[in-house]
């Protein structure tokens, strides 16, 4: 409903990288400001990943740990920490070798959060300040069961979440997948020179966005929602399958992890309480992956429609 509306925007203005549209709307979802992102296993990661949505890493500039030093000379070797990228919760230090090594940040350096907005829950129900103080923690906690545990939830502070009850989840996918083919058709019509969307892409969004019987994007109720999907079956094909490629990158596997399923799931928690049930209950064989068959299967589509050459 609303809530796919409004995250519907920031995607939707992120990807084509045009100004917020609400200062508001920007502050409470920009995954922009909130590390989602957590690349797990590699210590130290040299070349910066290409970025998928809502995946900015907020880092913390080194030069503003190092002291100014009045007598160093004036030829200043360059900086070995200049390139060097460290995960989520570290910065680079250099060792007495003068070589960059990444080692867990303090907290209590990270930027000062500016906003309620800023604060992320996580699954231990504790409320941090920012994402920075989020994964600051959680290296320190590295090697042992409650940091390997510690998972970033939700972007905003801790709260009750009602349980979701069957009714209210077997109507999310309706809403959610409804949400979905508006994103795209609205990159469609936004895309006139950025090429957002293959040429492929294009022809079949065109399609949907031809299609006059076509909902326009808004509210609307479940029986509405339920009648389209029934009529226009075939315009949430692929929508539901571009949505799996968006966020199937951290290794392009056909498998959606916890952290490649973040930036998704980390803005609509705390606004769509069957997020979380929705998408543990999306990985039927209980893998902690969600294949592109299960997610297809929770939108809905067919097993005969499940394709894979429509996820790039
Ligand atoms: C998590 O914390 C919030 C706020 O402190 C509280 O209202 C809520 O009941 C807690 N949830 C659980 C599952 O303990
Ligand atoms: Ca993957
Ligand atoms: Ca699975």
């Amino acid at each position: 409903m609303r809530v796919f509306l409004l995250l519907f925007f920031v995607l939707v203005s992120k990807t084509l990288a045009v100004p917020p549209i609400d200062v508001q709307e920007e502050a409470v979802f920009d995954t922009d400001q909130v590390v989602l992102d957590e690349p797990a296993a590699e210590e130290e990661v040299v070349v910066v990943e290409e970025q998928t949505v809502g995946a900015n890493p907020v880092q913390v500039e080194t030069d503003d740990f190092e002291e100014p030093e009045e007598t160093v000379e004036e030829v200043v070797a360059e900086n070995p920490c200049l390139n060097h990228y460290c995960k989520h919760g570290k910065v680079c230090e250099v060792d007495e070798n003068n070589m960059p090594m990444c080692v867990c940040q303090d907290p209590s350096t990270c930027p000062t959060a500016t906003g309620e907005f800023e604060h992320v829950c996580g699954n231990d129900n504790k409320t941090y300040d920012s994402s920075c103080h989020f994964f600051a923690t959680k290296c320190t906690l590295e090697g042992t069961k409650k940091g390997h545990k510690l998972h970033l939830d939700y972007i905003g502070p801790c709260k009750y979440i009602p349980p979701c009850m069957d009714n209210e989840l077997s109507e999310f996918p309706f809403r959610m997948r409804d949400w979905l083919k508006n994103v795209l058709v609205t990159m469609f019509e936004r895309d006139e020179e950025n090429n957002l969307l293959t040429e492929k892409q294009k022809l079949r969004v065109k399609k949907i966005f031809e299609n006059e019987k076509r909902l326009s994007a808004g509210d609307h109720s479940i029986d509405l929602l339920t009648l389209d999907f029934v009529k226009n079956y075939n315009m949430y094909i692929f929508p539901v399958h571009w949505q799996f490629g968006q966020l199937d990158q951290h290794p392009v596997d056909g498998y959606l992890s916890h952290t490649e399923l973040a930036p998704l799931r980390a803005p609509l928690i705390p606004m769509e309480h069957c997020t979380t049930r929705f998408f543990t209950e999306c990985d039927t064989d209980s893998d902690r992956y969600i294949a592109l068959e299960e997610w297809a299967a929770c939108f809905g589509i067919k097993e005969q429609d499940i394709d894979k050459n429509l996820v790039i």
